[in-house]
């Protein structure tokens, strides 16, 4: 458990800050910035997976104050909150898997599908 808030502010962006990463790589190569590269964007998709997991635990209660763009609704709809990070979860989940194939539209939707999740919880629970 943490002992300070500032520990929890910080571990969850530290996970947002290596999902960001990757998830940025994977949408330059989509969207032609870089050469596609199935192995690179695979491995990229088992991270975004596994990282998707971490920041949840690091959103305990009174960690709206400090150096965080996290707001305050996020405590007072946590079941919504809770929901949409699972949502996230799967979204990345299933994008790892999409990575493994060959199936550009399939990679591509997979990977619209989790953006939209970034960016549903964001528009609602983060700062401008
Ligand atoms: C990113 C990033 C986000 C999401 C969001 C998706 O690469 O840093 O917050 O994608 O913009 O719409």
């Amino acid at each position: 458990n943490f002992e300070e808030t500032a520990d929890a502010i910080e571990y969850r962006q530290a996970a947002f800050g290596l999902i960001a990463y990757n998830f940025g790589d994977m949408g330059a190569m989509l969207k032609g910035k870089k050469p596609f590269d199935a192995a690179v964007f695979s491995a990229r998709a088992d991270n975004v997976a596994a990282l998707s997991k971490i920041p949840h635990e690091g959103f305990i209660a009174g960690s709206d104050k400090g150096d965080t763009e996290a707001l305050a609704k996020i405590w007072q709809d946590k079941a919504d909150f809770d929901s949409k990070m699972t949502a996230f979860q799967d979204n990345a989940a299933a994008l790892a898997v999409a990575a493994k194939t060959t199936d550009e539209n399939n990679i591509k939707q997979a990977f619209t599908n989790t953006g939209k999740s970034c960016k549903g919880c964001h528009d609602v629970y983060k700062k401008d």
